[in-house]
């Protein structure tokens, strides 16, 4: 029987009482208790029906709508980083940076829920987060601490809240899964360096969308739906949760690539997905485990923010597969 390692034992080991990286594993911490709150929230279902419901007329930042539990969520995350040494907060729900701690040397951006539209569906959704450093020396405007490429991540992850509440993090040295036991309260280390399969036979996309891909997407997908006798050589099988957290557990699990592209619809011309925190968390976890993560081309992590809330279409997973993306456009 392997040593039980819980999240708690791994952070102080990984920290090694360094003090920059205490503040990370602090923040994650938090940000993994604060989720495993709102993994009970959602696992009360119908029984909370008014998390599902959409809150008034109001959109967030990006002009999605705005679930309760969206707001709730980004309420319980900011809570529990206050003791923490966190200066800002970006949020999916929040126009503006929020200010946690003024001397704090981090900020987090986070996506509070993604995979709202399936709340009450008992469908997994989860919660995404980014944390870069924070100088207050270096940075005039806070929002310069947010508005870097992803490289400059020096933590990510996401939880998600499904059958099993699941922590999949990286400190940059590879990517771990830590689940949540409820017996002992604690996230127990699951695997301590996730490898996702260079080569796949399965590819996530929103197909009802295809009339408003660009020519490289369609022929892309057109040319897995050929199968064996096709340019492909092979079949493939298709798989679309509608929460961005569950198809990427499921790559992190056996391999295979999520595709969001930019389309011809009003407001997805840049595709669904935002780029600071949703794609750059992702796309750190995807390269930690030797995967590979583009906006159909162009490496996700080396891709300069414009706005806060930008959206950025997203192609991540299987390393040769998204290479083969690349190769059509
Ligand atoms: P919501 O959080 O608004 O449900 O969006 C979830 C998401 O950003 C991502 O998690 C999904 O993969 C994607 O959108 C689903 O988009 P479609 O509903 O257009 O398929």
């Amino acid at each position: 029987m392997s040593e039980i390692v819980t999240l708690q034992t791994y952070l102080e080991r990984w920290a090694g009482g360094a003090p920059a990286k205490t503040a990370v594993a602090e923040a994650v911490r938090a940000i993994a208790a604060a989720g495993v709150g709102i993994a009970d929230l959602v696992a009360r279902g119908p029984l909370e029906e008014s998390l599902a419901k959409i809150r008034g007329a109001e959109a967030n930042a990006g002009g999605d709508t705005q679930k309760e539990l969206d707001v709730v969520a980004e309420e319980r995350i900011l809570a529990a980083l206050k003791p923490t040494p966190v200066a800002f907060l970006a949020s999916e729900e929040s126009e503006a940076l929020i200010p946690v701690n003024p001397a704090g040397r981090l900020v987090v951006a986070v996506d509070p829920l993604d995979g709202s539209s399936n709340i009450d569906t008992n469908v997994s959704v989860g919660t995404i987060y980014s944390i870069l450093p924070y100088d207050a020396g270096n940075h005039a405007d806070p929002k310069d601490a947010v508005m870097r490429p992803g490289r400059d991540q020096v933590a990510a992850g996401f939880l998600a809240y499904g059958p099993a509440t699941v922590l999949v993090a990286t400190f940059g040295a590879g990517t771990q899964v830590f689940v949540h036991d409820r017996e002992s309260g604690d996230f127990l280390l699951a695997r301590a360096g996730v490898e996702i399969p260079a080569e796949t036979k399965e590819y996530g996309v929103n197909q009802s969308n295809v009339r408003h891909w660009d020519a490289p997407m369609t022929r892309y997908i057109e040319d897995c739906l050929a199968g064996k006798e096709g340019p492909r050589g092979k079949d493939f099988n298709m798989r679309w949760v509608g929460s961005m957290v569950a198809d990427a557990f499921r790559i992190f699990t056996r391999g295979g690539v999520y595709l969001y592209p930019g389309d011809k619809r009003k407001g997805y011309e840049s595709g669904r997905l935002r780029l600071i925190y949703e794609a750059n968390p992702v796309a750190f976890l995807t390269e930690q485990a030797g995967g590979g993560a583009t906006d159909g081309k162009t490496r996700i992590l080396d891709i300069t923010p414009h706005h806060i809330h930008q959206r950025i279409p997203l192609v991540f997973g299987s390393k040769a597969e998204v290479e083969t993306i690349a190769a059509y456009y």
